[in-house]
């Protein structure tokens, strides 16, 4: 199959901006896209898409929900950003629903996932030193391997991935890396009394879903209990019902010291993060310690507070814990000699692809989008399948037929 025959003119000429005037910092599928409503997508040749990425997990509500386009619109025709310099009448409003709503005394409002990662390490350390007594600049914090947790330079100090670390050295200490997964690990290194905290995905999302063995959050959990060390959860991409519960820690009745969420906290409109923890930690950081010029703005906090209730009001977890079992059940049933593993919770699925072409994912992908479905490769040889929470039984069913027809081409 040539591109050229799933890849019209007018695609071309957007592709051809991008490719010019565009920084070439992803290489995204050739399909340009235009309209998004629910769990549908359609290009600019009117052509309709699931969306099985849904943002990484930003859209978990669907494409532009309306309850949550109502609260953007309603709030950017009044007040959109004030800065912190002074208060408004929405910021408190949020940090008293949010708190309440995850069951934290406090919470600090960022923009992007990565600040709220950065937020939490900053105040992950400031505990370590001001709670804990550790020697000034010697906090340390735990990270697993096959981590991702964004693309800052002290983030990516920590990360194992060359193609997040090569050549953008040099890079931020006090971190040590242990592997996923591994409760020995874990007390190994949570011997060493530096240690602030311990920064971990429930899932790893990036690493192509990988999900721990049974407990092994409530053992971390305990673990970081028992050596005087904060449970820090990332869950940026797992959490706001995507793993079919309101977080992914719930499935094991773990509660974060630090809870770390993003992407869907606004539902797709504008990035809106936060960090969460009890007065203990979060009264470490003083006025004028820590901020950033859009964090806790009127239009986020606005957005915020609709995309939280949405979630609940419309049984999202449940919905993702339900349609997640049916389409792994599918897939199963597809039994293809090309999917070596399929695996993950509620709504945050990947296949594993096994063939002797290393192009095979990217040319199932590119099958999929001709198929009618977006979805794309991670690291290779996974596909993540993640579709909003919203997504019925009918239209699960529909999808897996479109999988199971185009893998086909890979015979
Ligand atoms: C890209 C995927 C990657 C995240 C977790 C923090 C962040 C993310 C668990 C940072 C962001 C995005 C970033 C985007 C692709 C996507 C992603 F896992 F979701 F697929 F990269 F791993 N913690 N994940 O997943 O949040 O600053 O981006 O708002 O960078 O390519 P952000």
């Amino acid at each position: 199959m040539h591109l050229t025959d799933i890849i019209s003119d007018k695609t071309n000429y957007y592709l051809a901006l991008e490719e010019k005037y565009g920084a070439h910092n992803y290489h995204p599928l050739p399909v340009v896209l235009q309209k998004g409503k629910g769990v549908y997508v359609w290009d600019i040749n009117e052509k309709k898409y699931y969306d099985f990425l849904s943002g990484y997990s930003a859209v978990n509500q669907g494409h532009c929900h309306p309850r949550i386009i109502d609260a953007l619109v309603n709030q950017a025709q009044k007040l959109t950003l004030t800065s912190r310099a002074f208060y408004n009448n929405l910021l408190g409003e949020y940090e008293a629903y949010i708190t309440a709503y995850f069951g934290y005394n406090k919470v600090l409002p960022m923009n992007t996932g990565v600040e709220a990662v950065e937020t939490a390490l900053k105040l992950c350390r400031r505990w370590g030193y001001a709670v804990k007594g550790i020697q000034e600049n010697k906090a340390k914090v735990i990270v697993c391997a096959g981590n991702f947790h964004g693309r800052t330079t002290s983030v990516i100090s920590f990360s194992t991935d060359p193609s997040s670390t090569k050549q953008f050295g040099p890079f931020t200490p006090g971190f040590s890396v242990i592997p996923y997964n591994d409760i020995a690990a874990l007390e190994e290194a949570l011997s060493d009394k530096n240690i602030a905290g311990f920064l971990v995905e429930p899932i790893q999302g990036e690493a192509g879903v990988e999900v721990p063995q049974e407990a092994y959050l409530a053992k971390a959990k305990a673990l970081c209990k028992k050596n005087d060390v904060l449970f820090i959860a990332d869950e940026i991409q797992t959490g706001l019902c995507r793993t079919g519960k309101i977080l992914c820690c719930d499935h094991e009745n773990v509660r974060p010291d630090i809870l770390i969420l993003g992407k869907a906290l606004s539902g797709g409109t504008l990035p809106v993060s936060a960090v969460l923890a009890d007065d203990e930690i979060m009264l470490t950081i003083r006025p004028g310690e820590h901020g950033s010029t859009y964090g806790g703005n009127p239009l986020a906090s606005a957005v915020a507070i609709e995309s939280l209730k949405v979630l609940k009001d419309e049984g999202m977890a449940e919905n993702a814990e339900r349609m997640g079992a049916l389409l792994r059940k599918e897939l199963q049933k597809i039994d293809s000699p090309y999917i070596s593993i399929i695996r993950g919770k509620g709504l945050l699925n990947a296949i594993v692809i096994k063939h002797n072409d290393e192009n095979a994912a990217w040319k199932l992908c590119l099958e999929l989008m001709k198929n009618g479905l977006l979805a794309k490769p991670t690291h290779g040889d996974k596909i993540r399948f993640a579709p909003p929470l919203i997504i019925t039984e009918e239209q699960v069913l529909e999808c897996a037929g479109i999988i199971e027809k185009s893998l086909r081409v890979l015979d």
